[in-house]
């Protein structure tokens, strides 16, 4: 196995613990708002928007081996490319994520997500 592939494989980890603390009510999906809720422990100055400075703290807390890359995942995520993370992008995130289109992200979609944005990053 390559060392890519070791680098991609690890967030699975991280991803599965972050799932459970952003699935609130527990039905083992996420939606946008709750996506959006989970990440709002690091909007720091509590404005409703993760910005990068905000946003390579939350990669250095959940996905440490990735805090190189947070610039890259952080462009990854702005679907309007404003510079901040809000409900537009966790909804438009949402999308992507939801490979089967029922408005919310299954577990197993979320760690295809999660992967594709490693790939993203590493390759960038
Ligand atoms: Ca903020
Ligand atoms: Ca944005
Ligand atoms: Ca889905």
């Amino acid at each position: 196995m390559s060392p890519v592939w070791i680098l991609v494989l690890l967030p699975a980890l991280a991803m599965a613990d972050s799932f459970s603390d952003a699935d609130k009510n527990k039905d083992s999906t996420l939606t946008d708002v709750e996506i959006l809720n989970y990440a709002k422990q690091w909007d720091a100055d509590k404005d409703g928007n993760i910005v990068q400075k905000e946003f390579s703290k939350l990669i250095k807390d959940l996905l440490p081996e990735y805090a190189a890359y947070s610039t890259a995942m952080f462009k990854a995520c702005d679907s309007n490319k404003d510079q901040k993370l809000n409900a537009v992008d966790s909804a438009a995130v949402l999308k992507k994520i939801d490979t089967n289109k029922n408005g919310k992200a299954e577990k197993s979609e979320f760690y295809v997500w999660g992967s594709m944005l490693a790939v993203d990053a590493l390759f960038a």
